[in-house]
């Protein structure tokens, strides 16, 4: 297991001769703690309004399921606050991820049993669950995969079960568009990037990170049979939706 460096994120700091695009390899993967908290307005209260869902909505003898789970943040959030009985499920494609989430899973004081996987969410099998979340992930899914991957999640979920899906939006008016992306630099530059950084990983993350509109997120959570969906969360152009299966 590899000891996750705790290290701050310069990735983009100085000029880069090539730009390529955004991957979630090794380097990314020792700085992303600091990435993911100074580039996502708002990311540490998702994670604390995970552990709210979990008190909520775990059920004993089901599983709760991260997907995308990174360095298992969420995996953490929820393992803290799940009944006895109920098993925790960690999934993402970036073995560097993996690699750092077993060695904090390690560490982790809580008892629930954590299974971390390195897989694709696209393929994997998912357990019986009674909370799934989606932090930051389905924004990097190819557009024509998303609607089947939230059928599958919402097949897995039990009656009264719920996915936290959280995403970047994209605005239908570009007037709000161009505002809100303007503020998320600001808040950006706030946190310490300069407008190197914050320029180069634009560029690099283009085309990686897809976002679409709040509409779209509800449209398709109701079609993937979600009953209930609401907005529990929403920081600028960032937004955490509960749905209820
Ligand atoms: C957190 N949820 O800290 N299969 C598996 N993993 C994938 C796939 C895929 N198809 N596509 C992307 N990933 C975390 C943060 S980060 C969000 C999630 C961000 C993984 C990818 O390897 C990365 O670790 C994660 O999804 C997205 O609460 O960087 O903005």
């Amino acid at each position: 297991m590899r000891e996750p460096a705790p290290g701050r994120d310069a990735l983009y700091a100085a000029p880069l001769a090539t730009q390529l695009p955004f991957r979630f390899d090794a380097a990314v993967a020792d700085v992303f703690q600091d990435m993911i908290s100074r580039s996502v307005p708002g990311y540490g209260l998702t994670l604390q309004m995970l552990a709210v869902a979990a008190r909520r909505f775990a059920q004993p003898g089901s599983a709760c399921v991260d997907l995308g789970c990174s360095l298992a943040a969420s995996t953490l959030a929820m393992r803290h606050h799940v009944p006895a009985g109920v098993h925790l499920l960690g999934v993402d494609n970036s073995q560097a991820m993996i690699e750092r989430a077993r060695a904090l899973v390690a560490r982790d004081s809580a008892q629930a049993p954590v299974e971390l996987r390195c897989a694709d969410i696209l393929d994997v099998e998912l357990p019986r669950a009674s909370l799934a979340a989606l932090n930051f992930t389905l924004q990097f899914v190819p557009l024509a995969e998303r609607a089947g991957l939230l059928s599958r999640i919402a097949a897995a979920l039990l009656p009264g079960g719920a996915l936290v899906l959280s995403e970047k939006l994209a605005f239908e008016d570009p007037a709000e568009q161009e505002l809100l992306g303007e503020l998320h630099h600001g808040f950006k530059a706030q946190q310490g990037y300069s407008a190197l950084e914050i320029a180069q990983k634009r560029n690099a993350i283009e085309n990686v990170l897809v976002p679409e509109t709040l509409q779209m997120h509800r449209q398709r959570l109701h079609e993937a049979g979600f009953r209930r969906v609401t907005v529990w969360l929403q920081c600028l152009n960032f937004v955490s939706l509960l749905a209820i299966r």
